[in-house]
């Protein structure tokens, strides 16, 4: 364990500026029916971290928006003040060791909650939320970005850990959510929890997981829940020498628990498939006795700071993400999915699908690509996305926004036109970054005519603050004016 010199990576190590609402410069038209705000999370390092290699899953949280009313668009931008901040701040100085080990960080912090709230800001039941998966969630004010502190959905939600990924169903309006490792880090505990549309407690799941591991992400479908285990080998004693817990493991099995929403969770069952690393999905639906699942998941291991659990080193091809259809059979006694690669190309693993299909059969998944690849050049670490692409998974035809070689895209949100619009009738939006000057860029297109090139360009005067995970609030929900 070296200490922290002031070296951190790159685009996470700069204290990112907190913005007042300031206006952006708008080129091209908004369309008119799009009103209402672009909520990001993403972590920045406040203070340098305790370790030089620390990894930039443990960056601060730092919260921003992009609000659109009448025309125009603001931008805004604020850390999300979180215990582990605050207390930072006491001593200006990190005091919070390597991302998920307690052991590392300082004596006197070990009681707090160490959540860097760096994942997703995602809404529902009328509030906001910072999410980061190894704690409950923080409330955000929705106009002024202010942290109002953890929620515990007033004392309803008993579990030290929620998802950054919950799912809302696009039919009833319930959000799905979980928690793993809910009672600690060495804890095989997952809480399962339905919550109706006004945000209370509907109905709570307890179940026991066989393996310790990563579970990032979920799928839901109109009776079940889906939880893939991303395949890491997580240990006290790999904590205990210092880094993270986690080790990626090349030959445990690919596993996926399937349980019905409404249960007790004693009909879990484990499914195994080919072997991937499975952290974000797009959507899952039902079939008769059959779920479908459709997820961009990564060959391997995307983080190369995570080290192979028997020693072999991390591989290039780990960090490549296929769109992936899965195939559970529920009604056969095996336990084995089935599985086709619906494109052949590479993708980035983030993307939406049309939030009314949350559950149902989707024809459209919207993600991102590097149309620009030199393909005699070795490849970056990860897909630097530089194309939004609409994959239509029926017609098998993918649909490109290509932005330039020279920007960089972040995760795209698909929002309707209206309400009783098609499926994928609306617009797709996302920040992206212009690599030639360092500035963002709010970019919303008209999620049919993507070729077309952007409908508007909301221009900022310099980077946007760095994003994870964001949601689209409509005007009208959150109180928004
Ligand atoms: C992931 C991301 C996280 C995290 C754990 O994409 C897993 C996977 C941005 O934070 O804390
Ligand atoms: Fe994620």
């Amino acid at each position: 364990m070296k200490p922290s010199t002031g070296t951190h990576l790159p685009g996470w190590g700069e204290r990112q500026r907190e913005v007042e609402p300031i206006e952006c410069e708008v080129v091209g038209s908004l369309p008119p029916g799009l009103e209402g705000a672009l909520y990001r999370l993403g972590g920045a390092w406040y203070y340098p971290p305790k370790f030089e290699d620390d990894i930039l899953l443990h960056a601060d949280g730092i919260v921003s928006m992009f609000r659109i009313a009448d025309g125009r668009v603001t931008y805004a931008a604020r850390y999300v003040e979180t215990e582990r901040l605050a207390a930072n701040r006491e001593k200006e100085r990190m005091r919070f060791g390597y991302y998920r080990n307690r052991f590392t960080d300082d004596p006197d912090v070990q009681h707090l909650n160490a959540g860097a709230a760096n994942t997703t800001a995602f809404a529902h039941g009328g509030r906001l939320f910072a999410l980061k998966e190894d704690s409950l969630p923080y409330l955000i004010d929705p106009e002024t970005l202010e942290t109002r502190g953890l929620y515990d959905f007033a004392g309803k939600v008993e579990s030290r850990t929620f998802t950054a990924h919950p799912k809302i169903d696009g039919r009833t309006g319930e959000m799905v959510a979980f928690g793993y490792q809910a009672w600690g880090n060495d804890r095989k505990d997952v809480h399962l929890w339905t919550f109706a549309p006004d945000g209370s407690l509907r109905h709570e799941i307890r179940i026991e997981v066989p393996w310790l591991d990563m579970i990032h992400d979920m799928a839901i479908t109109e009776n079940y829940i889906l939880l893939p285990l991303g395949g890491y080998h997580t240990s006290e004693e790999a904590a205990r020498a210092g880094g993270p817990m986690w080790r990626w493991d090349p030959d445990a099995p690919a596993r996926i628990g399937i349980l019905r929403r409404d249960g007790d969770g004693s009909d879990l069952r484990w499914f195994t498939g080919p072997k991937t690393c499975q952290l974000h999905t797009f959507n899952a639906w039902e079939e008769g006795d059959r779920i479908l699942f459709d997820a961009p998941f990564y060959c391997g291991n995307p983080f190369p700071f995570l080290k192979n659990r028997d020693g072999s080193s991390w591989s290039p091809e780990y960090g490549k993400a296929h769109l992936r259809r899965l195939h559970f059979d529920l009604a056969s006694s095996g336990n084995e999915w089935r599985e086709e690669l619906l494109f052949e190309d590479t993708i980035g693993d983030l993307g939406d699908v049309d939030p009314r299909f949350m559950g149902q059969r989707h024809r459209y998944c919207f993600g991102a690509m590097d149309v620009h690849a030199d393909p005699s050049k070795p490849s970056a670490l990860w897909v630097m996305p530089n194309a939004y692409v609409r994959f239509d998974v029926e017609e098998r035809r993918m649909s490109v926004l290509d932005l330039g070689a020279h920007y960089r895209a972040g995760e795209c949100r698909f929002v309707p036109r209206a309400p009783g619009a098609r499926e994928g009738d609306g617009w797709l939006i996302g920040v992206v970054t212009n690599g030639a000057t360092g500035c963002g860029e709010l970019v919303v297109a008209d999620a049919q005519r993507l070729e077309e090139g952007p409908l508007a360009r909301a221009l900022l005067p310099f980077a946007a603050a760095p994003q994870v995970h964001g949601s689209w609030v409509p005007a009208g929900s959150l109180n928004l004016s």
